[in-house]
């Protein structure tokens, strides 16, 4: 029998190309961004809780709102980022923006990653 570390997975669409990258914690208690393939896209610090992942600015692509133990919010977002057909039609998509709009519930998080 082995052992294995759960970890807190969420998917976001950073980049706009249609197709989702993940976000997942460290055995270290880090954050990182990895894509479909596992490959480390980003490194988001130590100790840090997705409170949002969608398409929360007027930037192309989705972003991340991310709180630290020491009280600072970042938002992380792709600056290379541009937004693909498939994403302009997943933000038009009915049950995306009605999700939007229920950010306080916390819910939502993974049904728009599903998206
Ligand atoms: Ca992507």
């Amino acid at each position: 029998m082995t052992s294995a570390t759960l970890r807190a997975v969420l998917t976001i669409e950073l980049d706009g190309d249609g197709l989702h990258e993940l976000v997942r914690t460290t055995d270290s208690d880090g954050l990182e961004v990895i894509d479909r393939k596992g490959r480390r896209l980003a490194d988001l610090g130590a100790g840090g809780q997705v409170a949002m992942a969608a398409k929360l600015l007027d930037l192309p692509g989705e972003q991340l709102l991310v709180a630290y133990p020491d009280g600072t919010l970042h938002v992380w977002a792709d600056a290379s980022a541009k937004e693909s057909d498939a994403a302009l039609a997943r933000y038009r998509h009915p049950l995306y923006r009605a999700n939007r709009r229920l950010f306080g519930t916390g819910y939502n998080l993974n049904v728009l990653g599903g998206l």
